[in-house]
């Protein structure tokens, strides 16, 4: 009899201790592990532009110099791809999960499974659209509509004074995704009290290069009049620019162009006069989640929203930055 009630008092003891330690699942926030115990499980979006290349290095190095193991995949811009990269997460038991959505929608079933894991979930880059936000620890991220109005902004000032028609091509990023919509909300709200300006077409290019070249190339065809393109990235407006070049016409001349997120080739093309103005979007994530990842190892609370620094910047402003940029 005592044996059994020996046995049973040891097994609830390991019970409870797995359970404070996040279980068997996963380490869960204040597991108090030393950093090179932890291993965390980060599902990218993918590979589509110079700004995502960025953000997977700086995460990658950051991952690297901090000594703590990371698992990562690409999902190639497939949501689906993601969920399953996650779920493979939970099941190898991860400490953290942390991943940039690749739509805001779609997310709060395999973020349940998560928490009833015990495994801590960081949004980084992207957000989601799920109500119950103690399904992820912390969004750190840019503010997209913040940039979409400094876009808008920034053309308003152009067009100050002046009655004249604008008009003005949108190249919207991957569809449902948190940059594309508010990147699109944030300009329309900056140019709304000017009725002369108007966005008189407006089409997803995915956030690629070639895509923005492709819907570039209809717009010329389709549109009587262009006189401004708001690209949602870079990789959409040097795409455009291809398109505007092959058309015969002066990009940065003819027609203005204003991109967001900065990464070396859009920068050098606005250097160049091609682009007129960039507001930037930094993808240099990784230090700040590895900040927060120590945090709730070490038990302490960290916000809900955390937002990035970024600037804009003119063509001088180009020049001027361009030798000292990291990415
Ligand atoms: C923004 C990021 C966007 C970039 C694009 O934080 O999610 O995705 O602006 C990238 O270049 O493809």
């Amino acid at each position: 009899m005592r044996k059994t009630i020996g046995l049973f008092a040891a097994a609830t003891l390991v019970l409870t201790l797995s359970a404070c330690s996040g279980g068997a699942a996963g380490g869960g926030g204040g597991a108090h592990k030393s950093l090179d115990q932890l291993v965390v499980g980060f599902a990218q979006v993918g590979a589509e532009s110079g700004w995502r290349t960025a953000n997977t290095k700086d995460i990658q190095d950051s991952f690297k110099a901090a000594n703590i193991k990371l698992q990562f995949s690409d999902a190639q811009q497939k949501q689906e791809n993601q969920i399953k990269a996650i779920r493979s997460y939970i099941q190898q038991g991860v400490d953290y999960i942390a991943f940039s959505p690749v739509v805001q929608t779609g997310w709060d079933a395999v973020l349940n499974e998560a928490k009833a894991a015990n495994i801590p979930v960081i949004l980084t880059d992207r957000a989601v659209d799920s109500k119950d936000t103690s399904l992820y620890k912390t969004f750190l991220g840019s503010d997209f509509i913040a940039e979409g109005k400094k876009a808008g902004d920034w053309l308003v000032e152009q067009y100050k004074g002046s009655s004249d028609p604008v008009s003005v091509v949108q190249l919207e990023g991957t569809t449902g995704s948190a940059p594309a919509i508010d990147r699109g909300t944030g300009f329309a709200d900056a140019i709304k009290a000017n009725p002369n300006i108007k966005v008189v077409a407006s089409q997803t290019g995915d956030f690629t290069r070639a895509g923005g070249k492709q819907v570039m190339e209809a717009m010329l065809k389709s549109q009587p009049k262009i006189d401004v393109v708001y690209a949602h990235n870079d990789d959409m407006g040097l795409g455009a620019i291809e398109a505007i070049e092959a058309a015969g016409k002066v990009p940065g001349k003819d027609i203005k162009i204003i991109t967001v997120d900065g990464v070396k080739d859009g920068m050098t093309a606005l250097a160049n006069g091609k682009i007129n103005f960039i507001v930037e979007c930094s993808p240099l994530l990784g230090k700040q989640l590895i900040d927060t990842i120590t945090k709730l190892n070490n038990g302490e609370t960290v916000p809900q929203r955390i937002v990035t620094e970024e600037t804009t910047f003119t063509q001088d402003q180009a020049k001027e930055a361009l030798p000292n940029r990291k990415y």
